[in-house]
């Protein structure tokens, strides 16, 4: 039995953008949820997973496949419904699953053979022998797993190509932001793999490099930074060698011991959402994590970065609160903070969020033709309707963020200090070009999405 699993691309997503950025090379990560599946998979199964991140292929020159599996997030259904449509021709099934699937399940249910909400562990070997028996159900439900159940992925399936391995060691968060998924999605119970699991996985890639793809690695909670430090521990008496990078909450700095473990154990980066610099803009979008008393943001990242890990800072931009100089204000305050890289991203009522609910029932989601919008929802384009900002004015504010932030003159700064410090100055030159490279690719499709706007059914300007 043949089983082709599908990441589909978007190709507004700059970091499939390969040709046009070179630094885009180090951008690509690989689709862990379809390594994860594949791990799921009996033997009798001969699987292929197909990116098309790295390039789509020509599927009509494909063996053909006894059935297949897609996955997307919200910005790959368009491209997903398609692949979806060229198996559906030739008449095998398809099966979606993941985020997209679970939250759009009727949207999804009309393209495919099969929807498969939440997660697979508990359900994909259920699906799999009814399509090998013939009778595939439209739906399955994995809910949440038992964390035990998660395999280890098949690293050995993807092919070469990749800067970075890709793990995951948690799921699921408490905190529940207003704009994003996970607690929803992943629930709200903050689940830990075994540490044994990790270290074994953790061998089995093959990269140097690795990204951690949990929500938070740390949690918030005691028990959850003594997990934390125990792996932390378990990672470096395995003498693993690798280094890799995570997304972790502003508590991080706060534990020197968890810095030196994490650092002992090939920490080399960590990705902070502060989100917004004022207490009212945390309070509007229910990031009330950040707002603790007393916090000094800068002498946290400062402390971070005292254990040569390298901090990205994200914020959004298009909050209820923000107004004409927000983009260089949160260049501004990045500097202050004294981030090694920024990311801002566009506010954007994702479905299942929140902020969706809120937003629908304001009328403030402007692109919402769907399926053919969901594309744009990649978060660095504008699709609602903001308070204070035309869409010509919030995208003024987002390039004069990055032209700040990513100046040639601020770039030298911040290389030469890491230079200074021996903080990774050559990965953070990479990084910071690579940003800045992206801005060029940006203005041209915020360029090309105005002609959208302008040319498409909506036709206003700011609430
Ligand atoms: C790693 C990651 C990335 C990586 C992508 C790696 C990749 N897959 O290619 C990078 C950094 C590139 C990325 C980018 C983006 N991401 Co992202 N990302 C994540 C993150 C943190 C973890 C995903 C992951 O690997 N999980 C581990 C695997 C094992 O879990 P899983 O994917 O959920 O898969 C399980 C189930 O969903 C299911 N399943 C999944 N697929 C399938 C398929 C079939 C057939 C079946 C049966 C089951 C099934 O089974 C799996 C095992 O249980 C999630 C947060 C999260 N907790 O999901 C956000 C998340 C998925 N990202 C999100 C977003 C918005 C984006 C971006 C659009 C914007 C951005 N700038 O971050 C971009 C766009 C990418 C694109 N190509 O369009 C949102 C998606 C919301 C939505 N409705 O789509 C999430 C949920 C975060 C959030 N804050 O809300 N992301
Ligand atoms: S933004 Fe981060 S902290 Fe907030 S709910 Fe999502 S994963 Fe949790």
């Amino acid at each position: 039995m043949r089983l082709y699993l599908i990441n589909p691309s978007n190709p507004l997503v700059s970091i499939v953008k390969v040709k046009e950025s070179r630094w885009n090379r180090y951008r690509v990560w690989k689709p862990l949820s379809l390594m994860v599946l594949a791990g799921l998979t009996p033997p009798e199964w001969e699987i292929s997973i197909v990116d098309e991140n790295l390039g789509a292929p020509d599927y009509a020159a494909m063996a053909r496949p006894d059935l297949v599996g897609i996955t997307a997030f919200t910005s790959q259904a368009n491209r997903a419904y398609e692949v979806a449509a060229h198996f559906r021709n030739l008449g095998v099934p398809v099966v979606m699953g993941g985020i997209h699937a679970t939250i759009c399940m009727d949207e999804v249910a009309e393209r495919v053979d099969c929807v498969v909400t939440g997660e697979a562990e508990g359900i994909w070997a259920q699906v799999l022998e009814d399509a090998r028996q013939g009778s595939l159900k439209r739906r399955y439900d994995g809910g949440f797993a038992e964390i035990n159940d998660v395999p280890l992925a098949r690293h050995d399936l993807l092919a070469s190509g990749y800067a970075l391995g890709a793990i995951q060691t948690t799921r699921g968060c408490p905190l529940n932001c207003s704009f994003c998924s996970v607690t929803a999605f992943n629930g709200a119970r903050y689940r830990q793999r075994s540490i044994p699991d990790v270290v074994r996985e953790f061998q089995s890639i093959r990269e140097k490099r690795v990204l951690v793809v949990d929500d938070n690695l740390i949690g918030t909670r005691p028990e959850h930074i003594a997990r934390a430090k125990d792996m932390f521990r378990a990672i470096a008496q395995a003498k693993l060698r690798k280094e890799w990078i995570a997304q972790v909450t502003i508590n991080f700095a706060d534990d020197e011991e968890l810095l030196a473990l994490a650092a002992k154990a090939g920490c080399r980066g960590v990705f902070i959402g502060f989100e917004s610099f004022s207490p009212e803009g945390l309070r509007e979008i229910g990031k009330k994590f950040n707002l603790l008393k007393g916090r000094d943001f800068r002498a946290s990242v400062r402390c971070i970065q005292r254990h040569n890990i390298l901090v990205v800072g994200s914020f959004i931009i298009g909050l209820d609160i923000d107004k004409p100089g927000i983009g260089k204000r949160i260049a501004e305050v990045a500097r202050k903070y004294g981030v090694d890289n920024l990311n801002v991203l566009f506010l954007t009522p994702l479905p299942g969020t929140r902020l969706w609910d809120q937003m629908k029932s304001q009328d403030r989601i402007a692109l919402d033709t769907f399926p053919q919008d969901w594309k744009y929802y990649t978060l660095t384009f504008p699709v609602a309707k903001y308070k204070h900002l035309s869409i010509d004015r919030i995208i003024v504010e987002m390039l004069s963020c990055g032209r700040d932030f990513y100046s040639m003159q601020h770039i030298l700064c911040r290389v030469l200090g890491n230079l200074w410090h021996r903080r990774q100055p050559l990965i953070s030159l990479v990084g910071n070009l690579s940003y800045r490279n992206n801005l060029r690719l940006n203005s041209k499709a915020y360029a090309d999405f105005k002609g959208y706007w302008e040319t498409g059914t909506i036709g206003f300007r700011g609430i």
